[in-house]
């Protein structure tokens, strides 16, 4: 297996039990205003196995007409949420020195989801790293390099982890290969919850 690309950090067991249970509490209500949605590929329409909802300024979406970040949640029309404080604390901690973060994509895998290796490209700038939040069922992950055919690295993401992808790591490709059932008892009906943290614009 290769060696995980330059700039990436794992930071196990980051969040306490405690502090994962507030987390999610937290998540649940900005789900109300934010409900998941399943997005479709570009051009294909294909459907995502993963759910997804976002808060902050700006969130992520994909729609039969591409890949975008928008201020409003594609079904309700409604600006996204705010970003919890749990998460502001947590960026500032571990990114002191970049701006703050203006999107934070939250991804619901149920058991049986995936996510195909793929780069983050959407963003106006690759300055800041993206912080990603585990929470819920371990995940099996895989990175590689900044070329597709570049050989990956399998690793696994558990509850309360937190991981940073900066420098030449942010621009890493990468995927979820599989959810690994009752791993975790975070959430009553299993999967799992990742959360990023993503600078957008340059301004
Ligand atoms: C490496 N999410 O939202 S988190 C994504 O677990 C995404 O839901 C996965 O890939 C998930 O785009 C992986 C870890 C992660 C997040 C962002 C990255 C790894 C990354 C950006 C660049 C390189
Ligand atoms: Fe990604």
């Amino acid at each position: 297996a290769a060696s995980q690309p330059e700039g990436f950090r794992l930071l196990p067991g980051y969040f306490s039990r405690t502090a994962q249970e507030e987390l999610l509490e937290t998540l649940r209500m900005v789900l109300v205003d934010a409900p998941l949605f399943r997005p479709v590929m570009p051009r294909t329409g294909k459907p995502f196995s993963v759910r997804m909802s976002n808060c902050g300024p700006l969130g992520w979406v994909s729609d039969i007409n591409g890949y975008r970040y928008q201020s409003v949640h594609p079904a309700t029309g409604n600006p996204w949420p705010l970003i919890p404080n749990a998460l502001l604390q947590l960026w500032r901690d571990v990114a002191p020195d970049a701006r703050e973060p203006e999107a934070c994509l939250i991804n619901f895998y149920e058991t049986s989801a995936k996510m195909g290796l793929h780069q983050d490209r959407d963003e106006e700038t690759f300055d800041a790293p993206v912080i990603s939040v585990s929470l819920g069922d371990t995940a099996t992950f895989r990175i590689g390099g900044t070329n597709r055919k570049d050989p990956t690295t399998s690793l696994r993401l558990s509850s309360g982890d937190v991981a940073v992808l900066g420098g030449p790591s942010r621009l890493a490709f990468h995927g979820i290969d599989r959810i690994l059932p009752g791993t975790s008892t975070l959430l009553k009906n299993g999967g799992r919850i990742n959360l990023t943290l993503r600078r957008v614009t340059r301004d």
